[in-house]
């Protein structure tokens, strides 16, 4: 009989950090649990762990490298697919220059920290204009307002609500008890929300769906789609009006009151409370509410990111956070102190440039020498100098996650070269000429550099392989690492070499912006280092450098690989502590509150409050069995009632005759689906709402499971000419659509 082996790593499925107890005996994983030791998730797990161990098994997922070939699909030696690919990549490039080679990433990224770690070292081999930005996708605004506001490069200044001791909090377009939390990472997040509440304290939730989180809290509104800039403007509006501006710890360290009084100024709650859905006296108490509480946190999350005005909803959570004297205190927003500082990680300077060059055909402005990803399909199509002619996919499915996905579809189909480094033959894969399967997150270890700088308690866990790679298998950084090494001209460089010149480039990205230990060099690091390979060693440096590290023997009771490995349950750091002083990085060493770009996008807004729109507006909708689109392929995550319903309010549906049970068809300017419809009060008329990461039926994907659950395609609706234009962001909450009967009824009614 095989030994059983336990081990203990961190859930890779979404931001929420869950500690797990995996078992597995010889090649199988036997159990997932939840750790009850790991001291931030004390045993909480959702259903969506379990599919660790189906992950891993899934006949379905790829386990070599694949070359498409006139006769279909064909396996391929590892090395032979880093040559071909450099081979084309490198032609494509001497024909049409760097920019014809463009580059985009995907959420599982987060989890996988060689993709995380190499990816920036694989875009300077690249050395392409045409890198496409996925936090476009969800992330930007937040990206946007942070690095001007706090002068530093996401995610090391997002101030995040410390949960735990809030007496006050505002939840406005995130649905944590679903998502389990987004830019605030926590396990047992519908734990944590009840903790609010049982303490005391007041939970508040804004959102045009009446959500599981909703569900939980004291209070909560319906609100228009697209309109929350202008409530919290109304509610900044208040803070003036009432006298009840309190900066708190921002005290002396504030740049442009004035200009966000003179702002406010224009937005009344009488003004936008008819857009909004939400009556003026609620508005005023709202914000006197946050004003008077001991202490209070708004909180804003992809319902006020990924619509039509998402940079200015997210800068109006924090100026409410600001004003009301809630940064920086405990129980208000704060930041984390994370282990591993990633800034060596992260591109120099003071947070974040934006428009130092513009898209070739959208005229759309770079964000942190990224271009939207909304800009992807017109580059691709639109011919001419810089016309994109090769893409890398790095764990992304883009023609079920981007808007206007047809569109996109269409524009891969015309590329000379697609690459994908992802382990199955999906939707965007089938469409290309090699897929790199890199393995699932059981076979690697990680670490969250990025999700603990966005945690409500300090923590720190090495998470551990659970099974070795398939023999012969590379990791996401060997593969970055080989590729990138030929796209430089050093094809016959060992990846251990081009290894040794990662570890000196962080190295003296780590020894510039250390603060803490003087007299440390970057050789010094790489000697003592030595022995070491890939992303382990990246952290174990950062580690030792960081704020509880070692300091390479400078401090002997700090923090080392080896003492966090010692602790496979993770460790506690302890609360969240003040520390604006340290993260505070502008240019005038104070908050910018009212950077011009925000300032240049309230015209937009005030007009767009006055001529409104009355339609339909489709939102999305998550559930607690999916990660976007990667998990549907795992039987117990889609067994049970179809998910991928319309929900529509009883009113809408009796005036367009839609009856329960029966299908119907929604447009968009872009397109068409058909879906069954769910009619429901919880969702506010005039918003329907449809889940995204379905529509699993293409041809020719190796999708067993999904394609017996395709549901579909959301982002067939969206539409990539919709995007928050100070950001970037595409719009994927708040899409203009019409809703009529489907002529083909559902099956059961
Ligand atoms: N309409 C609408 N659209 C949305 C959203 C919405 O709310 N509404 N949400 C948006 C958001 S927030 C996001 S983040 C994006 C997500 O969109 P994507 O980033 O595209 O994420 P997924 O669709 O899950 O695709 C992940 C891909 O990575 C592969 N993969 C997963 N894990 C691994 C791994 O460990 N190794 C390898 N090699 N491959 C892996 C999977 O096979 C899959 O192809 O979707 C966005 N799209
Ligand atoms: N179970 C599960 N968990 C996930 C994921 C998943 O796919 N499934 N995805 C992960 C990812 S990639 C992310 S980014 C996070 C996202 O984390 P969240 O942002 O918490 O997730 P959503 O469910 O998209 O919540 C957005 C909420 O905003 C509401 N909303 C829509 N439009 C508006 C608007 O205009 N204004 C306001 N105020 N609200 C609006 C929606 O009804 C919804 O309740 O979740 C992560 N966790
Ligand atoms: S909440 Fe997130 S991290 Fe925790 S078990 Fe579920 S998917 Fe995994
Ligand atoms: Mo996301």
């Amino acid at each position: 009989m095989q030994q059983t082996q336990t081990h203990y790593r961190s859930c890779p499925f979404c931001e929420a950090t869950c500690g797990l107890e995996v078992e597995t005996r010889a090649d199988a994983i036997v159990s997932v649990r939840g750790d009850k030791r790991d001291p931030f998730s004390r045993g909480f797990i959702c259903p969506k762990a379990y599919g660790l161990k189906e992950l891993y098994h899934d006949e379905d997922r790829l386990r070599r490298p694949m070359r498409r070939t006139a006769s279909g699909w064909q396996e391929v030696a590892w090395d032979d697919a880093y040559d071909e690919i450099a081979d084309r990549l490198l032609a494509i490039r001497e024909r049409h220059g760097n920019d014809a080679i463009g580059m985009y990433t995907g959420n599982p990224v987060v989890h996988d920290l060689g993709a995380l770690l190499y990816r920036p070292v694989f875009q300077r081999a690249l050395d392409s204009r045409s890198l496409f930005n996925s936090s476009a996708i969800d992330t930007l605004p937040k990206i946007v307002q942070t690095g001007l506001m706090f002068g530093r490069p996401f995610p090391t200044a997002v101030p995040v609500p410390d949960i735990d001791r809030t007496d006050y909090l505002l939840i406005i377009g995130a649905n944590p008890v679903v998502s389990h939390g987004s830019l605030m990472t926590m396990p047992d997040a519908p734990g944590r929300l009840k903790g609010v509440r049982q303490r005391g304290g007041k939970l508040v939730v804004i959102d045009p769906r009446r959500s599981e989180t909703a569900a939980l809290a004291d209070e909560h509104h319906f609100i228009r789609p697209g309109t929350d800039a202008l409530l919290l403007l109304a509610m900044v509006h208040t803070l003036f009006d009432e006298a009840r501006i309190d900066l708190g710890a921002a005290r002396d360290r504030v740049a442009g009151l004035d200009q966000v009084r003179e702002v406010a100024a224009r937005f009344t709650p009488e003004d936008v409370a008819e857009r909004c859905g939400i009556a003026p006296a609620d508005i005023r108490r709202l914000a006197r509410e946050l004003a008077s509480a001991r202490s209070a946190a708004c909180y804003g999350r992809l319902g006020t990111c990924v619509q039509e005005f998402g940079t200015l909803a997210t800068w109006g959570c924090d100026l409410v956070n600001i004003l009301t004297g809630n940064l920086d205190r405990p129980g208000g927003v704060m930041f984390a102190t994370p282990a591993v500082p990633v800034d060596a990680a992260l591109p120099p300077g003071k947070g974040i440039e934006i428009g130092r060059w513009r898209s070739r055909v959208g005229n759309q402005p770079e964000v942190g020498g990224l271009i939207p990803s909304s800009t992807m399909a017109e580059e691709i199509l639109t011919e001419g100098d810089g016309q994109v002619r090769a893409m890398v996919l790095l764990m992304t499915n883009p023609l079920r996650s981007a808007a206007n996905s047809a569109q996109l579809e269409q524009a891969f189909r015309k590329l000379e070269l697609l690459v994908a480094v992802d382990f199955y033959l999906n939707e965007t894969t089938r469409h290309a000429d090699f897929i790199l399967p890199t393995p699932s997150a059981a076979e690697h270890e990680h670490y969250d550099v990025g999700l603990y700088c966005l945690a409500v308690r300090n923590v720190a866990k090495w998470s551990e392989a659970v099974r070795p790679a398939p023999d012969g298998s590379p990791h996401t950084w060997e593969v970055l690492a080989n590729l990138g090494a030929r796209l430089m001209g050093l094809r016959d460089v060992p990846v251990a070499d081009v290894d040794a010149l990662v570890l000196q480039q962080y190295a003296a990205a780590a020894v510039e912006r250390n603060q803490r230990w003087q007299d440390l060099t970057a050789d010094e690091i790489v000697a003592k280092l030595e022995g070491g390979i890939g992303p382990e060693r990246v952290v174990e440096m950062l580690l030792r450098v960081g704020p509880y590290g070692d300091g390479f023997g400078r401090n002997p009771d700090g923090l080392t690989l080896e003492r966090l490995k010692a602790q496979p349950h993770g460790i506690d750091l302890g609360p969240l502590e003040p520390r604006l002083d340290q993260v505070l990085n502008t240019e005038s060493g104070k908050i910018e509150l009212a950077p011009q770009l925000m300032l240049d996008d309230v015209e937009r807004l005030a007009s767009r409050a006055r001529a409104g729109g009355n339609g339909l507006l489709l939102i999305g909708r998550r559930d607690l069995r999916s990660t976007n689109s990667f998990t549907h392929n795992l039987p117990a995550l889609v067994k049970g009632p179809d998910r991928c319903t319309l929900h529509i309010h009883p009113s809408d549906a009796d005036r367009l005759r839609i009856e329960p049970g029966s299908r119907a068809r929604v447009s968009s300017r872009v397109g068409t689906v058909e879906a069954p419809v769910e009619i429901t009060t919880d969702l506010m008329p005039g918003v329907v709402s449809l889940p995204h990461g379905w529509g699993h039926d293409a041809d020719g994907t190796r999708l067993r499971t999904a394609s017996e659950h395709a549901g579909v395609n959301t982002n067939l609706l969206t539409d990539d000419q919709l995007y928050d234009t100070a950001s970037g962001t595409a719009v994927l909450f708040g899409t203009p659509v019409e809703i009529e009967p489907a002529e083909s009824k559902g099956a059961e009614a």
